[in-house]
C-alpha cells in the first residue's frame, strides 16, 4: 500500500489492516482445528465414529457465526464509508479548495472553481494523452472534488489517497479529503476504469506544496491570461489520438453496412436465379 497522505486514507490503511487481522484469527483458528482433528481423531477402528447430525446446538453455531462476522465486517465497512463519503466542510468555503474534475477520452481537466484568471475564466489544467496534466493542491487543506465525464465511465484514483471514485457520465460525483500537514511531493494519478483505446494514457500527476507555496502558485496563474484552458475540442483529440476517435469507428460501421447490403443483394439474386 502507499503511504497514506490524507486522514481519510488513514482510515482505509486501518479498516484494510484490521480486516486482514480478523481473516487471520478466523484463518488459525480453523487451521487449528483442522490439524487439531487431523493429528488427533486419526482413523482408529473399523467402527464408524459417533455422528453428530441433527445436534441442534451445532447446526445453530455453523448458522449463526458466519452471519456475526459478516455483521462486524459490514458494521466496520459501513462506519468508514460513511466518513469517506462525507462532503461536510462546505466547497464555496474559504478553507476549502475545490476543484471540478472533467474526465474524458483520453485525459484530465482539473478547474479552480472560483478563482477566475486576468480573462474572466476559472483557473484550470487540462492535459492530452501523452501530456499528463498536474493537479496542484495544497497541504493541511479540505479539498472538494467535483467529478464528471462527457463520454464515458472513468475512475479517478490517486494512489496515496487510498480511494478512487467512478466519473460517470450524467452523474455528478463528489468526495472531499483533508491533506496531512507534512506531506509534500509530486504524487501519481490514473483512471481506473477500462475506459477506451487509449485508457493506459490517461495519466496524471498531483503535487502537493504548502498552503502559502499553493497560494503563490493560484495568484501565478490568476495574473495568466490563457491560464482558463478548455478540453482540446473533439477533432483536435482525434488527431492527437492518431484518428481512433469517433471518426475511425465510423467508416468500420460503414464498410459493415456497405458488406450486409451487398450479402443482401446477392441472396435475392441467387433466389431470382432459381425461380
Ligand atoms: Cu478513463
Amino acid at each position: 500500500m502507499p503511504e497514506p497522505i490524507t486522514h481519510q486514507a488513514d482510515r482505509v490503511l486501518a479498516l484494510w489492516q484490521g480486516s486482514w487481522i480478523a481473516a487471520f484469527a478466523v484463518g488459525f483458528l480453523v487451521w487449528g482445528l483442522i490439524i487439531w482433528s487431523v493429528i488427533f481423531h486419526r482413523k482408529r477402528s473399523e467402527q464408524l465414529p459417533p455422528q453428530v447430525r441433527y445436534n441442534l446446538p451445532i447446526e445453530a453455531l455453523y448458522t449463526v457465526l458466519p452471519f456475526v462476522i459478516i455483521a462486524v465486517l459490514f458494521y466496520f465497512t459501513a462506519r468508514d464509508q460513511t466518513v469517506l463519503m462525507d462532503t461536510e466542510a462546505d466547497p464555496a468555503s474559504e478553507d476549502v479548495v475545490e476543484i471540478d474534475v472533467l474526465a474524458y477520452q483520453w485525459s484530465w481537466q482539473f478547474t479552480y472553481v472560483g478563482e477566475e484568471n486576468v480573462s474572466g475564466d476559472d483557473v484550470a489544467i487540462a492535459g492530452i494523452p501523452g501530456e499528463d496534466p498536474q493537479l496542484v493542491i495544497p497541504n493541511d487543506t479540505t479539498i472538494h472534488f467535483n467529478l464528471e465525464s462527457p463520454d464515458v465511465i472513468h475512475s479517478f484514483w490517486v494512489p496515496a489517497f487510498l480511494f478512487k471514485l467512478d466519473v460517470i457520465p450524467g452523474h455528478p460525483n463528489e468526495f472531499q479529503v483533508d491533506l496531512h500537514e507534512d506531506v509534500e511531493g509530486v504524487f501519481e494519478g490514473k483512471c481506473a476504469e477500462l475506459c477506451g483505446v487509449d485508457h493506459s494514457q490517461m495519466l496524471f500527476t498531483v503535487r502537493v506544496v504548502d498552503p502559502d507555496e499553493f497560494d503563490e502558485w493560484i495568484s501565478e496563474q490568476r495574473d495568466d491570461p490563457e491560464s482558463g484552458i478548455e478540453v482540446p475540442a473533439a477533432e483536435e483529440l482525434e488527431e492527437l489520438n492518431g484518428g481512433t476517435a469517433d471518426g475511425a469507428e465510423d467508416t468500420d460501421d460503414a464498410d459493415e453496412a456497405a458488406a450486409v447490403r451487398d450479402e443482401e443483394q446477392d441472396d435475392e439474386e441467387a433466389e431470382a436465379a432459381t425461380s
